[in-house]
C-alpha cells in the first residue's frame, strides 16, 4: 500500500522566521488499520518526525465532551482557575511555559497521567468543574495510551526489535510518566486587528512520542529537515503523532524529535491536547544496541528518564536538550 501524502501549503504570512518561504509540503497521513501502517509510520519519523492520524478508533462524542468540558473550565473566572496554580508542573497556568522565563499567548493544564490524576494541583482543577471533565480526561488518557502504545509497537516491529514491546512497554506499565496538557490559546476580545502571537515557542519535546489533537483553529508549525517552518492545517477529527527526543536517542538519531510551535490568531481561539508518552522515571534510556549497526557509534549517552527530565526543567524552552547527553 502507498502512503497517502496529503499536500499541505504553507501560510507566508503565519512566518516570523525568513527562512519560511511558501511551498507545497507533504504531510505523511497513517491510516492505523492499513496493515502496511508500520512501514509508514517508520518512514514517517525518519524523514518528519511527525505525522497525521486516521482511522484511530477514539470515540468522536469522547472528543467532543472532552473539549466542551475543557472550554468551559477555561471559561471560569481567573480566580477559580488560579486555584489550581500556580502549576509546579502540573495545575493551571497561563502565559508563563516552565520554569525558565518563557512565555506564550496561552493558558494551560498540565496533569499527570500516571497516578490516578491525584496531585494537589491536579485535584484543583478537578475542584472546579463538574464530574464529567475528571470522566473524560480518564476515559482520553486511556485511548491516548493505547494509540500511543500501537504506534510504539508498530515502530518496534518494523525496525525489527526483538522484543515487540520493547518500546511500548514504556508507556502501557503504571509507572510510565506520561502527562496529559490542554492548551487555550484565547481570542483577544477587544483588539481589533488580528495579530499573529507566539502562542507556544518552538521546541521539541522530551518524551518518547506526543499524541497531539486540536480544535479546527489553524496554529501548529513544525520544523522540516532543511530549517523551513510549515504550517499544519488543523483537522479536528485526526490526531497528530511527534516524536520526541527519547525515541531520538533510543533510535541512535534514526528518529529526529520534530521542532514545533505554535502561533496563534488572536481573532480566534484554539484549544489544543496533548498526551506526552513518557518512560517510568527510573527507566534507562540509550540507544538500543539493535539499531546501532557495529561500524557505528552510539550517538547518546546512556541516563533515566528522571536525570533528563531535570536537566529539561533547567532550560529554556527553545534549547537543544539532548547535547548534555551526547557522546564526544
Ligand atoms: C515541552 C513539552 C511538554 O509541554 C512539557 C513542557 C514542560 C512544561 O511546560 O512544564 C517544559 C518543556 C516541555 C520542556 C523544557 C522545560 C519543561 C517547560 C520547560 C521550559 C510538559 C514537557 O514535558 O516538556
Amino acid at each position: 500500500m502507498v502512503v497517502l501524502l496529503q499536500p499541505v501549503t504553507l501560510d507566508s504570512h503565519l512566518c516570523v522566521n525568513p527562512k519560511c518561504k511558501p511551498s507545497p509540503v507533504l504531510i505523511p497521513v497513517v491510516d492505523l488499520t492499513d496493515p502496511d501502517a508500520k512501514t509508514q509510520i517508520v518512514k514517517a519519523c525518519e524523514e518528519f518526525g511527525f505525522f497525521k492520524i486516521v482511522n484511530h478508533g477514539v470515540r468522536p462524542d469522547l472528543l467532543t465532551q472532552l473539549e466542551q468540558e475543557a472550554i468551559k473550565f477555561f471559561a471560569l473566572h481567573q480566580s477559580l482557575k488560579d486555584k489550581a496554580g500556580p502549576p509546579d508542573p502540573f495545575g493551571y497556568g497561563g502565559k508563563r511555559i516552565g520554569p525558565n522565563g518563557d512565555v506564550g499567548w496561552v493558558e494551560y493544564i498540565l496533569l499527570n497521567a500516571n497516578t490516578h490524576l491525584s496531585s494537589t494541583k491536579t485535584n484543583a482543577v478537578f475542584q472546579q468543574t463538574p464530574a464529567i471533565f475528571r470522566e473524560a480526561v480518564e476515559a482520553y488518557i486511556e485511548e491516548m495510551k493505547r494509540m500511543s502504545s500501537k504506534v510504539l509497537e508498530m515502530v518496534a516491529e518494523e525496525l525489527r526489535i526483538e522484543q515487540k514491546e520493547k518500546l511500548s512497554r514504556l508507556v502501557k506499565v503504571k509507572e510510565s510518566d506520561s502527562c496529559l496538557r490542554m492548551n487555550h490559546y484565547p481570542e483577544k476580545v477587544d483588539d481589533t486587528t488580528a495579530k499573529e502571537e507566539i502562542g507556544f515557542g518552538e521546541h521539541t519535546d522530551p518524551q518518547l512520542i506526543s499524541v497531539l489533537r486540536s480544535n479546527d483553529h489553524e496554529g501548529l508549525q513544525i520544523c522540516l529537515k532543511d530549517g523551513t517552518w510549515v504550517a499544519v492545517p488543523p483537522d479536528h477529527s485526526t490526531f497528530f503523532v511527534l516524536v520526541g527526543d527519547t525515541l531520538q536517542v533510543m533510535t541512535n538519531g534514526r528518529f529526529k524529535s520534530v521542532k514545533h510551535r505554535v502561533l496563534t490568531n488572536t481573532k480566534r481561539s484554539r484549544l489544543s491536547m496533548i498526551y506526552f508518552a513518557g518512560p517510568p522515571l527510573t527507566e534507562k534510556i540509550a540507544p538500543l544496541s539493535c539499531l546501532v549497526p557495529e561500524q557505528e557509534d552510539w550517538l547518546y549517552k546512556e541516563f533515566t528518564w528522571s536525570q533528563y527530565k531535570l536537566s529539561a526543567y533547567k532550560t529554556k524552552l527553545g534549547d537543544y536538550r539532548l547535547s548534555l547527553f551526547e557522546k564526544q
